[in-house]
């Protein structure tokens, strides 16, 4: 089944010892009926052990991979590609390959890249091999595509830091990544939202060179609707982890708009005796949102800093108790 010479590695250490590292591929799936026997068995021809995660298929996906070989975990019902994503995470957790690759069940993906997504994991010690579509000419992306890409990318890169072809789903994970990184995100904005965890958690990201297939399979989500699903995701993480900045900035914005605009129309009704009605309307709006604006950032801002203290007094307390019964033992010596 699988090719265990490719992963095997030689060390310099007594009688030739060789450590075996196990390889996962986790492969996400939602109606791929017509792919994923191809798939599966491209696949083991690389790794270990191939599971599928089928997201709530109303095909046969489930029951043609399981023929072929793979483990299934299935969901009830369709849930998103991110939910999918989170799983392929959960099972790669439970699986503790020392490296996983996560792959599409639609063939986009070629697994004869696998090898090259794996090496910088396991000979550099990289977390995350993302198989890149940009470092290849040519690439054969259509080309309003591209565009779309492109602008997803530079999006992701504010918060990452990190110029990466953000929205490929083709990856490499270390056994820490896999440990450390928890998706939530339910829908496309997963694949950036993976990428900017990892900064922070200071995990290293690179790229292969990987041409990702577009004769195969269908698109299964509108392009314009998968950037604004990255961009409304980018934009609640925005919110989550600097809601002073994100919504007390922009509710100040409205509201000082809003201040502006009404003196506007008192000036405006000074002059002529007459209310200029939708300009008066447009104040309110304004105004009401800044001020609503203003209230959620303190809310989420309150309610975020009494997690914060309460963890750290637990921590504190922890560390209290430890510190006592630590002392108690010197004592009783
Ligand atoms: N679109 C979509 N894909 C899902 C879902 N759940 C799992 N998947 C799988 O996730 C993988 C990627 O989904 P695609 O829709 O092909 O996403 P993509 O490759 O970024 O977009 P395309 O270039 O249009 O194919 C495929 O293997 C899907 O079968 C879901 O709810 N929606
Ligand atoms: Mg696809």
């Amino acid at each position: 089944m699988a090719v265990n010479w490719f992963f095997h590695i030689a060390l310099p250490l007594p009688f030739s010892q060789v450590i075996t590292l196990r390889i996962c591929a986790v492969i996400p799936a939602y109606n791929e009926e017509d792919n994923i026997a191809e798939v599966v068995k491209k696949t083991m021809e690389y790794v270990d052990s191939v599971i599928v995660v089928d997201d709530g298929s109303e095909d046969d996906t489930a029951h043609i991979a399981e023929m072929m070989g793979a483990k299934v975990v299935r969901h009830g019902v369709n849930k998103g590609y991110g939910s999918a994503i989170k799983s392929c995470f959960d099972v790669a957790r439970r699986f503790d390959a020392d490296i996983t690759v996560i792959l599409d069940g639609d063939g986009q993906h070629p697994p004869d890249r696998i090898p090259d997504l794996i090496r910088p994991v396991r000979d550099d010690g990289v977390d995350i091999v993302v198989g890149s579509r940009f470092l290849e000419t040519p690439n054969g992306i259509p080309s309003y595509r591209r565009f779309g890409i492109n602008v997803l990318n530079k999006v992701t890169m504010l918060f990452s830091k990190e110029n990466l072809d953000s929205q490929s789903g083709f990856r490499a994970y270390s056994k820490r990544a896999i440990h450390l990184l928890n998706p939530t995100e339910r829908g496309m904005g997963v694949s950036s939202e993976i990428l900017i965890k990892a900064k922070e958690y200071g995990l290293n990201v690179e790229e292969v060179p990987v041409n990702i297939r577009y004769d195969v399979g269908k698109p299964s989500q509108n392009p314009i609707d998968h950037g604004v699903d990255v961009i409304v995701s980018m934009i609640k993480l925005i919110g989550q982890k600097h809601p002073l900045v994100f919504f007390g900035f922009s509710g100040l914005v409205s509201f000082i708009t809003g201040m502006f605009l009404g003196w506007w129309v008192l000036d405006n009704f000074n002059q002529t005796h007459a209310l200029p009605v939708g300009m008066a309307l447009v104040t309110s709006i304004f105004i009401i949102t800044g001020i609503f604006l203003m209230g959620i950032a303190m809310t989420i801002y309150v309610i975020q800093d009494t997690i914060h203290r309460s963890i750290a007094e637990r921590e504190h307390h922890d560390k209290l108790i430890d510190f006592a019964l630590n002392n108690s033992e010197i004592d009783r010596e």
